[in-house]
């Protein structure tokens, strides 16, 4: 059966792999992000090589009002929300707590846990009224362990995964699924935007071992958005072969 996705941060990285993904299977795709121009080529190529609908809202997901607004402006025929993956999110900067970037530290809090809040604030409701729905938030290996420098964004991501717990359980009566996947390191944009743009920075990031890939991620998005719906995946953790925890590589 044909499903409605909402997927946060598909411009890129592992929300771009999940929209393939869930096009693949001829789903219908709600794509949101800030970069306009990307949306809007994401949308046509989807729409031209597997010929589904795709609609596209730009917003910055720290903007609480443009966020309600994308979501009530959906025509009732896009608010049939079956899945929404929370996946918009980065981290800026990695430097002691004691050094750190207050910017750095706002836009992390706001995007990865306001954000994510404000985006289910809007569709939990439409979920509750057809008494269906999934939520599938992007955690971490950040969420689960704190790595030297990593201190606001793995807050961040701590907070995603008790998130998760506290929507479970209030979702339970409405028979809404809720699951984390929170995923050890992947390369796609995330280090460049870590590291503002220092690109030979972010590469360093994936030297010496092999990563894990967007896809592989949306691979397994796509397995826990496919279950029955008497089953639910709580967590998963997902980390490379090469990389046993945040802080153990085996690296060339
Ligand atoms: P990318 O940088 O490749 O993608 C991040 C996505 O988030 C982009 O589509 C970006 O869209 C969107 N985004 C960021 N800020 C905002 C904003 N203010 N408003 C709207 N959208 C925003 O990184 P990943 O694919 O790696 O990251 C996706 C998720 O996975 C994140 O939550 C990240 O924390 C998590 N994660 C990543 C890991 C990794 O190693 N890469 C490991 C574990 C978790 P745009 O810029 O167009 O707004
Ligand atoms: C991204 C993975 O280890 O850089 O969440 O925090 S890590």
């Amino acid at each position: 059966m044909t499903k409605t996705i909402l997927i946060s941060g598909a411009t890129s990285g592992i929300g771009r792999s999940c929209a393939e993904y869930f096009a693949r299977n001829r789903d219908r795709l709600i794509i949101t992000g800030r970069r306009e121009e990307r949306l809007k080529q994401i949308k046509n190529e989807l729409t031209e090589k597997y010929g589904i609908e795709v609609l596209y809202l730009a917003f910055d997901i720290r903007d609480k009002n443009a966020v309600k607004n994308a979501i009530e402006s959906l025509l009732n025929e896009w608010k049939n929300i079956d899945v929404l993956i929370n996946n918009a999110g980065l981290a800026s900067g990695l430097n002691t707590i004691q050094d750190g970037d207050i910017d750095d530290w706002e836009k992390m809090i706001d995007t990865n846990v306001k954000g994510l809040l404000y985006l289910s604030r809007a569709v939990m409701p439409l979920m509750i009224e057809r008494k269906k729905g999934h939520i599938i938030n992007i955690g971490s290996i950040a969420g689960k362990e704190v790595y030297p420098n990593g201190n606001v964004y793995c807050a961040t991501k701590h907070a995603v995964d008790a998130l998760t717990k506290a929507m479970r359980v209030d979702l339970l009566p409405h028979m809404i699924k809720v699951s984390q996947i929170a995923p050890g390191a992947v390369e796609t944009e995330f280090s460049i935007v870590r590291f503002h743009g220092d690109k030979s920075k972010a590469d360093a990031i994936y030297n010496g071992y092999k990563p894990l890939t967007p896809n592989d991620i949306a691979d397994v998005v796509f397995y826990v958005a496919s279950l029955p719906d008497h089953v639910n995946i709580n967590d998963m953790l997902i980390m490379p072969t090469a990389q046993a925890s945040s802080g153990h590589f085996n690296k060339e």
